[in-house]
């Protein structure tokens, strides 16, 4: 009934019939196609495209925000790497601004959680020479030893991809080491944009889109889920969007092994790309927005809170976001380093719940592959044991 409302008023508005053709596809859980997905950056209103993304996003999910209790591992920021938009990375010879975990300081950050209820651990970093897939391997059976009920999340393509060449192994033959270490799957960093002129532009030297996709195809085939994430917001054109858009779209029709989908606005501060200015709210909101329309076969969109603060959060749930991250305890610097919105992320269970609840949305608990582990619309923290970070 609601949905029949909305609905016409799409159809009886004075809409081109472009965007009139658009809504009804989108209605029909029909696929749009990439020009419709250009013409959506280029002509859309913002309110046209909140109306769709979020008819998309009650009709999968009703009014459940999801978010995980999670923290991040980042075990070193050196990195052979040189992408133009990273203030995090350092290069082995700027050693007074880099870190680098010893296993010991990685298994006490992971004893430090004991008997806290996080559900996942996050490790990614920069890509250093000497940390290589063996080393990783017996670094996750260490910590699953540990916390043999943490789901492991870790490593971009990006450094599965260093990893596998040096230990002069195929993609498949390396994430199966990894799995069978205990790693469960894999962050959706890395992806940056597909189109390969502009790669060439912001990361020239690190793995290509071809070998993104590549390594995320052999993680779904080996029956690891994955993430995938989009940097949006700096030399790129909204073809270089939807391009991006269409490739993972087009793997995730093969595989159906990817999670959600989570598109990184580009932060300024402290990089190489310093000199181009950031997008704005709107655009970050059009975003998400046209990301839900074009991504039908995601299941979940995700708005990453740490990099575009509490507020912006609060308002993507409006255009087509379900998913808000975790509760991430200041345990993150990529984005920090960035000119992030949040210096030091970190929100309790219950601000998390608190943020969800004050836009009339229920905070619904997940693990990392999205099964419910506690719908908080009528929790008691007063009165509750389970009142952890
Ligand atoms: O690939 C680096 C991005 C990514 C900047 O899978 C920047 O749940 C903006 O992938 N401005 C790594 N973005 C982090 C990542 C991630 C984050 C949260 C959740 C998940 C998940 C994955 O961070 C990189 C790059 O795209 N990044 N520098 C910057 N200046
Ligand atoms: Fe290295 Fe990742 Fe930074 Fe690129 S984005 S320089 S791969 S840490």
């Amino acid at each position: 009934m609601k949905t029949q409302k909305i609905q016409s008023v799409l159809l009886d508005s004075k809409l081109s019939v472009d965007f009139r053709n658009i809504a009804e596809k989108v209605y029909q859980d029909e696929r749009i196609t990439i020009n419709e997905g250009i013409l959506l950056y280029e002509k859309a209103e913002l309110g046209y495209l909140g109306a769709l993304a979020n008819h998309i996003r009650e009709k999968r999910h009703g009014n459940y925000v999801f978010f995980n209790r999670n923290f991040h591992i980042e075990p070193t920021n050196f990195c052979v790497f040189d992408c133009k938009f990273c203030s995090y990375s350092r290069m082995l010879k700027q050693k007074e601004e880099a870190w680098e975990l010893s296993e010991t300081d990685i298994l006490n950050l992971v004893r430090s959680y004991e008997g806290k209820q996080v559900t996942e651990v996050h490790i990614v970093g920069g890509v250093h020479p000497k940390m290589g897939l063996h080393y990783f391997a017996e670094l996750i059976r260490k910590i699953k030893t540990i916390r043999p009920d943490l789901h492991v999340k870790a490593f971009t393509a990006v450094e599965l991809e260093y990893m596998c060449r040096k230990a002069k192994l195929s993609y498949s033959e390396g994430l199966r080491i990894l799995k069978e270490h205990g790693q469960n799957s894999l962050p959706g960093g890395g992806a940056e944009i597909f189109d390969e002129e502009i790669r060439k532009q912001i990361c020239d030297d690190k793995c290509s889109s071809s070998q993104w996709l590549e390594i995320h195809e052999a993680a779904h085939n080996l029956g690891m889920p994955s993430n995938a994430t989009m940097l949006y917001g700096h030399i790129e054109k909204f073809e270089h969007r939807v391009d991006h858009m269409n490739r993972l779209r087009l793997l995730q029709d093969k595989t159906k092994g990817f999670n959600t989908f989570i598109p990184l606005k580009f932060r300024n501060k402290g990089n190489q790309m310093s000199h181009i200015k950031e997008v704005n709210v709107i655009e970050d909101l059009r975003n998400y927005a046209i990301s839900r329309i074009f991504m039908d076969n995601f299941a979940h969109l995700k708005a990453y809170w740490p990099m575009i603060g509490r507020a912006t959060t609060q308002l993507s749930l409006a255009f087509g976001v379900d998913d808000i991250d975790g509760t991430i305890n200041d345990s993150t610097k990529i984005y920090t380093m960035a000119g992030a919105e949040e210096q030091n992320p970190s929100l309790t269970t219950k601000e998390l719940v608190e943020l969800v609840k004050q836009v009339n949305r229920i905070p619904i608990e997940r693990d990392t592959l999205y099964n419910v582990i506690t719908d908080y619309s009528n929790f008691d923290f007063n009165n509750s044991e389970v009142l952890i970070k």
